[in-house]
């Protein structure tokens, strides 16, 4: 397997995010990203790579202009040690802005873009991003969720010139930006299994009912389940999940990697064992497909790196 890393993400290291009103201490952490580096430093079958440039016009497709302007000068303008949560481009009071904020959000595109590429030129059949800030909670004008700009979606969406792509997002949480993005297309499906939206956040969306609009009807399927509902019932979301995506027959795999779900998550949690997060890998092998994985979130500082190294050996 083939891992895309820049360190460029240590930038973004936001402090408090605003949890209720009140300055929190946000989970969203750059040593996340570094403790899975150095576990799966471990692991000799991989191969590494630093991402190439991508320009602003290939990267930023999915976002709005004055979104991504605003961004950029906000990012720019706050100096070190100053954050910012409130604009009309959030959706919660979860997406601090710092001065790095803007190059580790823009290299965690490029590091989807070069995953995505490496999977077309066929380097590996599957191929894991390593990026923060996570992206599923951004859409075309907003950030939120400690999400900045979609990086699995703009993967899926530059795939999309060369077939068709399901992206799997097996976060805890609905990935409301991803639906957003791709609501009205029929050229990529996206699949959610995720946490009941009527009691855990993002609140707004995830709920069954949402199936696409459009040419996009019936190319959105969101699957609820409950906290802490362990592997019995998560298992059999995952099987259906699985069978929406073979339905659909796509030429890529786009999966929006959260590891949240595991059971000593601090902010989340299925129930979910290492092992379980194993045998979630080992059926998306038996799918046969190219594979960009694409990670999300996951909290539990200290079992993120044996996460990362069970999906690895059981998909390579
Ligand atoms: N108790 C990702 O996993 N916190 N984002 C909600 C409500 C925001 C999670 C607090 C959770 C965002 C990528
Ligand atoms: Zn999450």
């Amino acid at each position: 397997m083939l891992v895309i890393y820049d360190p460029t993400h240590l930038l973004h290291n936001p402090t408090t995010e605003l949890y209720d009103g009140v300055a929190t201490p946000s989970p969203e952490t750059p040593d996340r990203i570094e403790t899975i580096k150095k576990s799966l430093e471990e692991l000799l079958q991989l191969c590494w790579k630093n991402p190439d440039n991508f320009s602003d016009e290939e990267a930023l497709t999915l976002h709005s202009k004055p979104y991504i302007e605003y961004l950029r000068e906000s990012s720019s303008r706050l100096v070190k040690g100053q954050e910012c949560v409130t604009s009309n481009f959030i959706h919660d009071t979860y997406a601090p802005i710092s001065n790095g904020t803007w190059a580790a959000a823009r290299s965690a595109l490029n590091t989807a873009l070069t995953g995505a590429q490496s999977l077309l030129q066929g380097d590996d059949n599957a191929v894991y991003v390593l990026c923060r800030p996570p992206g599923h909670h951004a859409g075309d004008a907003y950030m939120g969720g400690y999400c900045f700009f979609n990086n699995a979606g703009a993967a899926a969406n530059y795939l999309s010139a060369h077939g068709r792509v399901a992206i799997l997002d097996i976060d805890y949480h609905h990935g409301n930006g991803t639906q957003q993005l791709f609501y009205e297309r029929s050229d990529v499906l996206y699949v959610s299994i995720h946490a009941n939206p009527a009691n855990q956040y993002p609140y707004t969306n995830g709920f069954e009912a949402e199936t696409g609009l459009g040419k996009g009807l019936g190319f959105n399927k969101n699957i609820v389940v409950e906290k802490y509902c362990g592997w019995d019932i998560y298992s059999h979301a995952f099987t259906e999940a699985l069978e929406a995506v073979t339905q659909f027959k796509p030429d890529y795999l786009v999966v929006s990697l959260g590891f949240d779900g595991y059971k000593d998550d601090p902010i989340a949690g299925f129930g979910l064992s290492i092992e379980n997060f194993g045998q979630i890998s080992s059926e998306i092998k038996k799918l046969g497909l190219p594979t960009l994985l694409v990670q999300e979130g996951g909290y539990c500082i200290e079992a993120l790196g044996d996460l990362a190294k069970e999906i690895v050996e059981n998909l390579s």
